[in-house]
């Protein structure tokens, strides 16, 4: 059994897969918490957990002047400063039941908490290019990543992103080997692995084992014929996955953490307290969160708590890589025996997402970002 040396996960997490393990956290986990502990933070792996030997570990990294290069662990750690991003990573599967309640797609069952926020630590993926040679001008336009984990046929996993997000001094890529202050856990790609702040998860490989900087796209399957966007119009019979660029940013987010979907609310308390996470891809900030209690015909505007309320300093331009958890306390309106509580969100573009999920359909479940809904019922 390929996955016999699958680490043990926390008993609370709600598994979509054992083998390959994916999973998500009580989603009222995520609105407790600024930072998602790790062993909460969702796990999406596509195959066999590798187990790395640190002392044994290296980085190839290919295509630069200087290179081939190649770096033990003890150099990542020493050679470069660490920089620590605290920075979201959502699936691009994330909210997909919510698609699937419209017509069935192909793809994990995710509900709303495939997405979680860390402080991540390591070294600038800047840096280790120009390390390696990388000169602006290059005819290069991608950056990328194997990771260590293979399937049968010994295919590495394998995503890329563009060049510019990867050397840009305000892209903040990191080649990171800590999460909250201690070694990447093995589920999160110990002991290396890219973060991407505001692109798709799947573009945060883990396990890195080699980077390819190219005038080329990453070939793999996951590049190539996954993780793209199509027309609600577009079936398995006629899809043709090279006419849709491979999705890099995410497009903004929000979902209700708090109350859960038919819980009953006590009428005597007069009020109703509504939490949820929000967030952009591209380092967008969310810059405001509307919530209605009656299906979305009135709304209320939430408080935004982004992070600064744990000492962190507010996020420059354009830089906004964590999520933004908000809470709204509004009185129950009178006499309503039950409420359709709705929340969407608005990005620093004014970006807003859609209504409803029908219009954004497409046959693998991605980008699923229209309001989310919650219905509940008040007590007598
Ligand atoms: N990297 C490797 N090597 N193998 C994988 O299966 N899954 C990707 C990405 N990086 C994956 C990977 C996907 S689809 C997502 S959403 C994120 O990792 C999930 O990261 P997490 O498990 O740390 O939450
Ligand atoms: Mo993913």
């Amino acid at each position: 059994d390929p996955y016999s040396s699958d680490p043990p996960r926390h008993p609370a997490l709600r598994v979509n897969s054992q083998k390959p393990f994916n999973a998500e956290p009580p989603s009222e986990i995520l609105s407790e918490n600024f930072i998602t502990p790790s062993a909460f933070f969702f796990k999406r792996n596509h195959l066999p957990v590798p187990r790395v030997d640190p002392h044994a570990y290296r980085l190839e990294i290919h295509g630069l002047p200087r290179g081939p290069v190649c770096l033990s662990l003890e150099e990542i750690k020493t050679k470069f400063p660490k920089h620590t991003v605290t920075a979201t990573l959502q699936c691009a599967g994330n909210r997909r039941s919510d698609m699937n309640r419209v017509k069935q797609v192909k793809g994990l069952n995710w509900g709303i908490s495939a997405i979680s926020n860390a402080t991540w630590g390591g070294a600038r993926l800047r840096d280790v290019l120009v390390y390696a040679g990388y000169l602006p001008g290059s005819s290069a336009r991608h950056v990328q990543f194997e990771g260590l984990d293979v399937d049968p046929t010994g295919t590495p996993y394998g995503a890329s992103i563009l060049l510019g997000k990867a050397v840009s001094e305000e892209g903040d890529v990191l080649l990171a080997y800590e999460m909250n202050g201690e070694d990447l856990p093995a589920d999160h790609g110990y002991p290396l692995r890219v973060v991407v702040p505001g692109v798709v998860g799947a573009r945060n490989v883990k396990w890195l084992g080699k980077i390819v900087v190219s005038e080329e796209e990453s070939q793999s399957h996951w590049q190539q014929n996954d993780y793209k966007g199509f027309s609600p119009g577009t079936d398995w019979d006629t899809v043709d996955f090279k006419t849709a660029p491979a999705i890099q940013e995410l497009p903004v987010q929000s979902a209700i953490t708090v109350p859960q979907e038919g819980v009953v609310l006590g009428a005597g308390q007069g009020t109703v307290t509504v939490q949820g996470y929000a967030w952009s891809g591209g380092g967008r900030e969310v810059v405001r969160v509307d919530v209605s209690l009656d299906g979305g015909r009135t709304w209320n505007v939430a408080r935004l708590q982004h992070g600064e309320e744990g000492g962190a300093a507010p996020a420059p331009p354009n830089r906004s890589w964590a999520w933004t958890l908000w809470e709204l306390r509004a009185p129950l309106p009178p006499g309503a025996r039950e409420l359709e509580i709705v929340c969407k969100a608005v990005d620093s573009s004014y970006n807003v997402q859609p209504d409803t999920v029908a219009p954004i359909w497409n046959l693998r479940g991605v980008l699923s970002n229209a309001w989310h809904r919650v219905r509940v019922r008040v007590s007598e």
